[in-house]
C-alpha cells in the first residue's frame, strides 16, 4: 500500500484570515500533520494573484482550503465547517467534537451558528490580530445595538457550555467549537470589547491554547498591512517596533475613527463583512 499524501491546507494572511485560523489551530492544536501553503491577500478581485493562484485548487476562489487523499484520489474541500467535519471523521480518537451525544448536539449547534450569523461583529470588528485598537469597541458598542446582540449573545454561550461542561475549553478539551470562536476572542482583543469575568477568562484561555498560540505569532511575523482589510487603521506599523496601539481617532466621534469608512468598505473595496 502507497503512504498517503499529505494534507495541504491552503490559508490567506494570518492576521486577517479568521476562516483560515479555524481549520488551522485545529491541526496544530491536535497535531495532525499537514503542509501550509499561504496565499496573500493581494486582493480579492477576478484578476488578483490571490484568485490566480487558487484558480483550479479552490471552487470558490476562497480560503481555507484543504487539498487530501480520498479512498485514493486527491480531492479538495473548500469550506470551514465541511474541513472540521472531514478531521473530526478522520481522526475519531482525537475528539474534534465532544463524546456525548447530547454535548455533541450543542457543539454542532453553536459551531454551525457561528459558521452562519454574527454578521454585524465581523462587519464592525474584522479580524486583525496585530492591530490595537481598544478605544474602538466600547464606541462601537455603544452606536450599534446589533453588534451589542451579537457580543452578548456570543458572551451567553460560553458561559453555557462552561457551566455545563466545567471548562477550561467549551466542551471541556480543545475542540471544533474552540477553534470557531477563537477568531472572536481575538477581535474582542483587538476591539478592546469589555465582557465578563468569565468570557474574559475563557478568551485568556483560548488565545493561549497551543494551536491558537502559535497561529498568532505567524500573524504578528507577517508585517503585511493590506489596505483593503485595514477599515480603522490608516498606516502600517513600521517593521522593528513593538506593537504598540494604533492611533486612529483624532476625536470622539465616529465618523474621525473611520467607522464610517468601514461599512461604506463594503461597497467600495470589495469588502463583504460576511466573509469574515
Ligand atoms: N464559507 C467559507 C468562507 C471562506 C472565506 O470567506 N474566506 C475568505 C478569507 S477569510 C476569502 O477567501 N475571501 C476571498 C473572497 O471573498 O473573494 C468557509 O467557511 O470557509
Amino acid at each position: 500500500m502507497t503512504k498517503a499524501a499529505q494534507m495541504k491546507l491552503y490559508i490567506g494572511n494570518k492576521n486577517y484570515s479568521s476562516w483560515s485560523m479555524r481549520p488551522w489551530t485545529l491541526m496544530r492544536h491536535l497535531q495532525i500533520p499537514f503542509n501550509e501553503v499561504m496565499v496573500r491577500f493581494d486582493s480579492f478581485a477576478p484578476e488578483s494573484k490571490f484568485k490566480r493562484t487558487l484558480a483550479g485548487t479552490s471552487p470558490t476562489g476562497k480560503v481555507p482550503v484543504l487539498q487530501t487523499e480520498i479512498d485514493g484520489r486527491m480531492q479538495v474541500i473548500w469550506d470551514t465547517l465541511a474541513i472540521a467535519e472531514f478531521l473530526a471523521e478522520l481522526h475519531p480518537d482525537r475528539r474534534l467534537w465532544p463524546a456525548q451525544r447530547a454535548a455533541r448536539a450543542r457543539a454542532r449547534s453553536i459551531v454551525a451558528e457561528m459558521h452562519a450569523g454574527f454578521t454585524a461583529l465581523r462587519a464592525h470588528f474584522p479580524m486583525n490580530i496585530e492591530a490595537q485598537l481598544p478605544e474602538l469597541g466600547p464606541r462601537i458598542l455603544h452606536e450599534k445595538s446589533d453588534v451589542r446582540d451579537d457580543v452578548a449573545r456570543v458572551e451567553e454561550i460560553w458561559a453555557d457550555c462552561l457551566a455545563i461542561s466545567g471548562g477550561p475549553f467549551l466542551f471541556g478539551t480543545f475542540g471544533i467549537a474552540d477553534a470557531f470562536y477563537a477568531p472572536v476572542a481575538s477581535r474582542f482583543r483587538t476591539y478592546g470589547v469589555p465582557l465578563g469575568s468569565s468570557a474574559e477568562g475563557y478568551a485568556t484561555r483560548v488565545l493561549q491554547a497551543r494551536g491558537v498560540a502559535e497561529w498568532i505569532a505567524g500573524a504578528l511575523a507577517e508585517n503585511d498591512f493590506l489596505e483593503f482589510e485595514e477599515p480603522y487603521r490608516r498606516r502600517a506599523i513600521p517593521s522593528g517596533t513593538s506593537r504598540s496601539q494604533d492611533t486612529i481617532a483624532q476625536s470622539g466621534s465616529s465618523q474621525a475613527m473611520g467607522i464610517d469608512n468601514a461599512k461604506t468598505a463594503g461597497t467600495a473595496q470589495g469588502r463583504n463583512p460576511s466573509r469574515r
